[in-house]
């Protein structure tokens, strides 16, 4: 059994990843070895996120904030607020809108490895053999 809490992932540790419009406390990973990875991931206010994770799919559960999610396919938009969930299922192109800070358990299938971050279409690369 993991026991794992949010208290132990904070900046410098390889579990923790920061950019300008989000930081991600990567709880589980690949090789934790569950098969998905599970972040808590908070939104910066006032930011707008383009992203195509064309090598994942994840589902994302809001518990804190609002905001609101566009399909880029056809620019449908979403409101999010504590309670919404989103599934990418279709690996779907999309932009995300923090109007307020917002806090995020995403699930990764296959599992993040660690340290990624958004390249520039907006998707993590494939999982690698890296643990
Ligand atoms: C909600 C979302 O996709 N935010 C970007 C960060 C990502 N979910 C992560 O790696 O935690």
């Amino acid at each position: 059994m993991i026991i794992r809490r949010l208290e132990e992932v904070s900046e410098g540790n390889e579990r923790f990843v920061n950019t300008s419009n989000w930081f991600s406390r990567r709880l589980l990973l690949k090789k934790d070895g569950m098969g998905f990875s599970l972040h808590d991931t908070v939104i910066r206010p006032g930011t707008e996120t383009r992203m195509w994770y064309q090598n994942h799919l994840e589902a994302v559960y809001c518990v804190e904030g609002e905001g609101e999610i566009e399909e880029t396919a056809n620019g449908q938009a979403h409101p999010i607020r504590p309670g919404t969930v989103y599934a990418l299922d279709q690996n779907d192109r999309h932009i995300l809108r923090a109007r307020t800070q917002m806090r995020m358990v995403c699930v990764f299938n296959p599992p993040v490895t660690g340290q990624e971050v958004h390249d520039e279409n907006g998707a993590y690369p494939p999982a690698s053999e890296k643990s």
